[in-house]
């Protein structure tokens, strides 16, 4: 069981607490600091893996290692980048590093409309609702930097999006079927030293799972799921199976796809959070706390999905609310978190004593 980490300077949340909850064993973290597509250096990741280890906890999950914006358009630049790349991983499997999340989404990590849509318990959490997404894509960034009470949120880096327009226009000849192939490229080249330097990657689904701003999205569901994993058959071509980002598709059966590929060694990282759906038609759904009555996905099934077959990768709760008057991160708090920890790790116990 890991617990997300944004760094001594950028996480209100410190180590010492993330170790004192029940069961937690692992940090995932990265160096938030390291602009996209340069080397991660040797020195700061002793760093960074010196302040995780002395507080108690392992070092083996990074979430994420993002890919440069050139290498999933194809420009010509990109093999610069994936040398970079490789070069990362082979630093950090020297670290101790075991998994490293990432993902494939074009221009925008994950999206939401709200940061701190308020509940009826007088906690808030993320949200997204299709009618408050802006057609303009930079109201929606003024949206989520405005929204993030100061913090830099993943995948959101201000000097990235500072050019968003360039960044569009860079998409506006990738079609899935080119995302995807670019993909595969990118996977050519690295899973050989994923391979002898024993690292595996797991790529984060798209979230929302489906089409925005006219953007291509390749990790929406099972069926894309299966196209990369052909891109190049390798336990180290893997997944994290975010439930929430799956789950925000009602079509997408989660505990199944867990089974599936949990059986086939293809999920080394879960991300489990739950959501709930805030309208008839399912497009529009708030975060909620894990437990299966707070939202609109079962936990125990997605849980039994781990425990039926024996799971023995990583799992971390994912974003959770703000309660208790918390100032944290929007869905990285502490105590939302916490308790999705100790929940999951009940259903844990009970089902494999059941077993
Ligand atoms: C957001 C996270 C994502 C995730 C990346 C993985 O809270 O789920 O930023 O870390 O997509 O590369």
């Amino acid at each position: 069981m890991g617990f997300r980490w944004f760094g001594e300077q950028n996480d209100p949340v410190q180590l010492a607490e993330i170790r004192q909850i029940p069961g937690v064993s692992q940090a995932v973290t990265a160096l938030y600091d390291v602009p996209v597509g340069q080397v991660w250096p040797k020195d700061r990741i002793a760093q960074l893996k010196q302040a995780v280890t002395s507080a108690g906890l392992g070092f083996e999950v990074i979430e994420s290692v993002n890919v440069h914006d050139d290498i999933k358009t194809g420009q010509s630049g990109r093999d610069q980048y994936i040398e970079n790349y490789q070069q990362t991983i082979k630093n950090l499997a020297e670290a101790g590093v075991k998994v490293i999340c990432y993902n494939f989404m074009p221009v925008f990590d994950w999206l939401r409309t709200d940061l701190t849509y308020q509940l009826p318990d007088g906690s808030n959490a993320m949200a997204y609702q299709p009618e408050m997404l802006p057609d303009d894509p930079n109201e929606l960034i003024h949206q989520i930097m405005s929204g993030s009470k100061g913090f830099e949120m993943p995948g959101w880096e201000p000097e990235r999006l500072a050019h968003v327009q360039q960044l569009f226009a860079k998409y506006r000849h990738v079609d899935a079927d080119q995302l995807r192939a670019n993909l595969k490229y990118f996977l050519d080249a690295i899973m050989p030293t994923c391979e002898k330097y024993d690292v595996r990657m797991a790529m984060h689904p798209d979230d929302p799972p489906f089409l925005l701003f006219g953007l291509p999205r390749i990790y929406k569901n099972r069926d894309d799921m299966l196209k990369i994993e052909q891109l190049y058959e390798s336990p180290y071509n893997a997944f994290t199976i975010c439930t929430g980002s799956l789950g925000e598709n009602p079509q997408n059966d989660v505990p199944a796809i867990i089974r599936e590929f949990v059986q086939k060694d293809r999920a080394p990282f879960i991300h489990a959070r739950n959501i709930r759906f805030m309208n008839q038609t399912k497009t529009a759904f708030h975060e909620s706390a894990h437990l299966s009555s707070a939202g609109s996905l079962d936990m125990y099934e997605i849980v039994k999905a781990l425990a039926d077959n024996d799971y023995e990768g990583y799992l971390r709760p994912d974003h959770g609310r703000n309660i208790w008057g918390e100032q944290g991160r929007p869905g990285y708090g502490l105590y939302d978190r916490a308790l999705g920890v100790t929940y999951l790790n009940g259903l844990w116990e009970a089902i494999r004593k059941n077993q």
